[in-house]
């Protein structure tokens, strides 16, 4: 397992084990309640649906939900306030005694304060908490936070992203970002941060930063969660699809975990699970 100086996060009333003896990597399954989302095709849009799928995450072996109500794909349209709760809060409420921890992808501090008021455990900012008053939002609650890289804007990130040296560049911002929020007051055992592949950055920036991992952990010393699953460096490398990507998926997962990840943030939790636990046999015999 990674060598992160914290052995846990905290995240609402769960303390996951992140590093040491006691951790295992943890799949955190996407849930995604957006008509626009770029994988599922709105399959998840309705309430019944999203419940279904997070059921077959937790048969499948999933650590953390991560619900959205907002799609982050590249030049998305952004939603309103309003119907971002409106499609996130039934789910919250659905799920806050389904047994695992509820993370909400949200980069709004209204809607922060109301899943937080709801149940929910975690709060994911793709932003990084870049809004003024997020962390406010956040601070009085045990909450855990991700707080992750972006460079520039979901509608405009792709357009030229660049960097004189990636992997120093999203270090340091992270390493200002966390001294930020602890701060605000939230203890550094509530916090994991997330280089963000594909968030302003090139295939290469992406294979940069994965081959380079473990160096934003050492930044840092928190535990990392990271997203790659079905994203398009895995389509440019294996000329899939994005219906076709789980192979590919399963094997950046792998090697995140390999290069210090603790949380990976999966579509195919099921494959993502096994792959894990042959991983973990081997790691463990050796
Ligand atoms: C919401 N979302 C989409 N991609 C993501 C990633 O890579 N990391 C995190 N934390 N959230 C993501």
């Amino acid at each position: 397992m990674p060598e992160s100086s914290r052995e846990y996060l905290q995240c609402g009333h769960y303390r996951l084990a992140v590093a040491g003896d006691a951790a295992r990597p943890l799949v955190m399954g996407i849930l995604n309640v957006t008509p626009d989302s770029f994988s599922d095709g709105g399959q998840f849009a309705s309430l019944d649906l999203a419940l279904s799928h997070a059921e077959q995450m937790i048969a499948d072996g999933v650590d953390i939900i991560d619900i959205g109500g907002e799609s982050t794909r590249p030049g998305a349209p952004p939603v309103s306030e309003d119907e971002e709760l409106r499609r996130v809060m039934p789910v919250v409420f659905a799920l806050r005694d389904c047994g695992k921890p509820l993370s909400v992808d949200t980069r709004r501090p209204k809607v922060m304060r109301e899943v937080l008021a709801a149940g929910a455990d975690m709060i994911n900012d793709i932003e990084g908490f870049r809004d003024p008053d997020s962390l406010a939002a956040v601070s009085d609650s045990d909450c855990a936070i991700c707080i992750m890289h972006m460079q520039g804007e979901p509608q405009s990130m792709q357009q030229s992203p660049h960097y004189d040296d990636v992997v120093g560049e999203v270090g340091e911002w992270l390493r200002e970002r966390t001294s930020r929020a602890i701060a605000a007051g939230i203890a550094a055992e509530r916090i994991c941060i997330d280089p963000g592949y594909g968030f302003g950055k090139t295939a290469q920036h992406n294979l940069r930063l994965l081959a380079r991992q473990q160096d934003l952990q050492h930044a840092t010393g928190l535990p990392l969660l990271v997203g790659l699953s079905r994203k398009s460096t895995i389509g440019l490398i294996t000329g899939k699809p994005v219906e076709h990507r789980m192979a590919g998926s399963v094997a950046a997962a792998l090697l995140a975990v390999t290069n210090g990840a603790s949380i990976v943030r999966v579509h195919d939790v099921a494959e993502t699970v096994d792959a894990l636990k042959v991983w973990r046999a081997v790691r463990s015999a050796g």
